[in-house]
């Protein structure tokens, strides 16, 4: 990588493009990224391109190179993105934030990591206990929540199946001394017994896991990696954990979770014929299977079987009864119960990765209030053949942070432009409010419905939702299902409906939407794993404790938390000073090097990253500092290279321009210089870019002692 980049690498900022048009900006863009040149500004956004190869672009050297250096002195990086929010951290003690964004694969995931070990390898330099402590936590705990959170999907083979904000807590000194780990709605990955079943959480299909507990035989697990990727991965995972701090029988007992899932998703239930007490009622086709499960939940076997096949009800006050489970019951009740386990264990995970990285170390002299930059890495948009319950909320948390994006970039012009003085010229945004409105309003919004339909007694089904949403969206512009456009036959009638993304159309299904919302789970599991021998699983069960007539408050709906969360989430964001990372998935293959041009047209045009550049440009192209004005284009004037003997840099820089015949296009800020037009940048690029190879000539010469 060189420092300097010629012409021939295209415009390292789309706000230099000689006209802002989408021919123009694709262009620009496969220019760039056919060079490797995988990123490129909008101003202080950085547009990544996906390269699915590794380019020597990362590591301890680059770090170097960027390190300390401003915004635009390097060749456009992530690195120069974590290092500018790193100094308005550090410099003017603000809170800052990085929101990543982009569909499924599109590279937010590796994004993220890339921009904590920037952080990380720039912090600390006096190597203080406490801090090398917090960074190891901060950088193992990715691997083990991947390890845990991510799947295969067809979109992405490292796909994220819950949202991450990741704060990293500085002290005075800019070391980080703490962090705190939000995660979002993981969606579980136990999709019924028959489907694919339990494919996707590495550790699961790991064999070794098998080894550990010892009862490998007979497991169903479709195992398709490799022993040898599989065991490393979990070596890894394992040793991350130990290293993280967790405790030796901690790891045991999440390895022994992980197995009881396994086995708990293997049950199968049969109708029984005999007569007697049993009669007409259901048993477990294997009942070695529910052994396995006692003994690695710490269990009596007797109570794990009562829960699968019956749960107690309260009746008529406090007696309690009794009720067998059809097979079809207790199959639900198993998965809802595999699945539970699995997200309390998440869960359990992330909130003992917060204990460990609590900050210990304030320093008194700041009032223990650090300053924060959070890293923002959630699920990018997706689309499968069949959309559920998940991908409806994965979907609306890409919508929320599309309008907080909107509301910042926009709001962030306006400030700095009223600042100076300049009349604001608004531009044309597709405004998503809409489709935010349509989920989450009140009383008529898609949850607001979900959630009724959930809260009413009696049978309720996805087709009677279905059937009042379509009563309440009937002539909203972004929502249709079959029954309203009966001849769009890529919708199931009775199952389907379609909202119109920013990003574009998803057909959900409405099938299981009330169950995965309602979220329930027997009382009965709850109280058997509250009452496990093993701490560690009991700890992720305090709920277990309440008598079965004490439970009646309904407990916030999924649907519900996730918004809370999300409207929780934008709030936090947009109190921080944004740096933005635009996503782009250069095609649907993976395939490494390929930029498939209506692919990325749609995601530009969805991203918003015309407008972007226009807005931009509408006031003003371009601000830079004096000094970093200089830096660049000091060799296009004779008063100001190699060095200006003028009293400050706003003077040299003033006559650079005047001796371009520039200076009527630009304000004189404090500190900045105002470029008002994009042909006044173009201009100075052109002179610099005539200048470079004589100047290297030169330099070549003075080497050589020709000159
Ligand atoms: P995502 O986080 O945006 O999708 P990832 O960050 O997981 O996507 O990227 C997907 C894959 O693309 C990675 O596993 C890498 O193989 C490759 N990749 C991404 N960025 C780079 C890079 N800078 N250099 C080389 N390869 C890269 V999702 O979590 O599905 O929304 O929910
Ligand atoms: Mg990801």
């Amino acid at each position: 990588m060189e420092d300097e980049e010629g012409p021939e690498y295209g415009k390292p900022d789309f706000v230099l493009l000689d006209q802002v048009t989408m021919e123009e900006f694709m262009k620009n863009l496969r220019l760039r990224f056919e060079k490797d040149r995988i990123y490129t500004y909008i101003g202080e956004v950085l547009v990544s391109v996906n390269p699915y190869q590794e380019l020597p672009l990362y590591g301890p050297e680059a770090i170097a190179r960027y390190q300390g250096r401003e915004l635009y002195e390097r060749p456009p990086h992530l690195y120069a993105v974590a290092n500018a929010a790193y100094n308005a951290m550090k410099r003017r003690a603000r809170d800052t934030c990085i929101v990543i964004s982009g569909e499924s694969g599109a590279g937010k995931t590796e994004a993220s990591k890339h921009i904590m070990q920037y952080i990380a390898a720039v912090t600390n330099p006096s190597q203080r206990a406490e801090v090398e402590r917090v960074k190891d936590v901060l950088l193992k705990s990715t691997c083990v929540l991947e390890a845990f959170g991510n799947a295969r999907t067809n979109r992405n083979h490292n796909s994220s199946r819950f949202g991450k904000y990741m704060d990293i807590n500085f002290d005075f000194k800019g070391d980080p001394v703490g962090g705190h780990i939000h995660s979002y709605l993981l969606e579980k990955l136990l999709r019924g017994s028959e489907d694919q079943e339990l494919q996707g959480l590495h550790l699961e299909r790991n064999p070794a896991l098998y080894n550990f507990t010892r009862q490998g035989a007979g497991l169903n697990m479709g195992v398709h990696n490799s022993m040898d990727s599989d065991e490393k991965s979990h070596r890894a995972v394992t040793e991350a954990m130990k290293v993280i701090g967790f405790s030796p029988e901690e790891v045991d007992s999440v390895h022994r979770i992980l197995a009881a899932i396994l086995h708990l998703g293997n049950i199968e239930f049969v109708e029984t014929e005999e007569d007697g007490p049993q009669k007409g009622g259901i048993a477990v086709a294997e009942e070695t299977l529910v052994g396995h499960v006692a003994e690695l939940t710490a269990t009596p076997q007797d109570l794990v079987l009562r829960s699968l096949l019956a749960r107690t009800v309260a009746s008529g006050g406090r007696e309690l009864i009794e009720k067998g489970h059809t097979v079809a019951e207790a199959s639900y009740a198993r998965d809802a119960c595999a699945k539970a386990v699995y997200q309390r264990l998440f869960e359990w995970v992330v909130d003992r990765i917060n204990g460990i990285m609590e900050a210990r170390d304030r320093d008194p002299r700041r009032d223990g209030k650090d300053t924060v930059i959070g890293v923002l890495d959630i699920y990018g948009f997706e689309v499968f053949p069949v959309n559920s319950f998940e991908q409806f909320c994965i979907n609306y948390c890409n919508e929320k942070l599309q309008q907080l994006f909107i509301r910042l970039i926009l709001k962030q012009e306006q400030e700095e432009y009223e600042r100076e003085g300049i009349t604001w010229q608004s531009v044309e945004y597709f405004n998503n409010a809409a489709i935010v409105e349509l989920v989450e309003r009140p009383h008529r919004g898609i949850l607001a419905i979900l959630d009724e339909a959930c809260s009413t007694a009696g049978p309720i089904t996805d087709r009677i939702f279905l059937q009042t949403l379509d009563t309440h969206h009937r002539h909203h512009p972004h929502y249709s299902s079959r029954q309203l456009c009966p001849t769009d036959k890529t919708m199931e009638f009775g199952r389907d409906f379609r909202i119109k993304h920013y990003a574009g159309d998803v057909t959900y299904s409405v099938e299981g939407f009330i169950d995965k919302n309602r979220d329930s789970l027997f009382q009965d599991f709850k109280r058997l794993l509250y009452n496990s021998k093993d701490p560690t699983l009991q700890a992720m069960w305090p709920d277990g404790q309440q008598d079965i007539t004490e439970v009646t408050k309904r407990p916030l709906t999924a649907g519900t938390l996730f918004k809370n969360s999300m409207v929780a989430l934008v709030e936090n964001l947009a109190s921080k000073e944004p740096f933005y990372v635009r996503c782009i998935k250069p095609n649907e293959d993976k395939e490494a090097g390929r930029l498939e041009e209506g692919h990325c047209r749609h995601q530009v045009s969805y991203l918003g990253l015309l407008e972007n550049v226009r807005v931009r440009r509408a006031g003003f192209a371009s601000r830079q500092p004096y000094p970093r004005f200089l830096l660049r284009y000091k060799m296009t004037c004779e008063y100001t290279w190699p060095n200006h003997l003028l009293g400050s840099d706003k003077a040299a820089v003033s006559a650079l321009l005047e001796q371009h015949g520039l200076q009527g296009d630009v304000a004189f800020g404090h500190s900045k210089l105002f470029i008002r037009s994009p042909r006044t940048l173009v201009a100075l690029e052109q002179s610099r870019a005539r200048l470079i190879p004589i100047i290297v000539l030169l330099l070549q010469k003075a080497w050589r002692g020709t000159l």
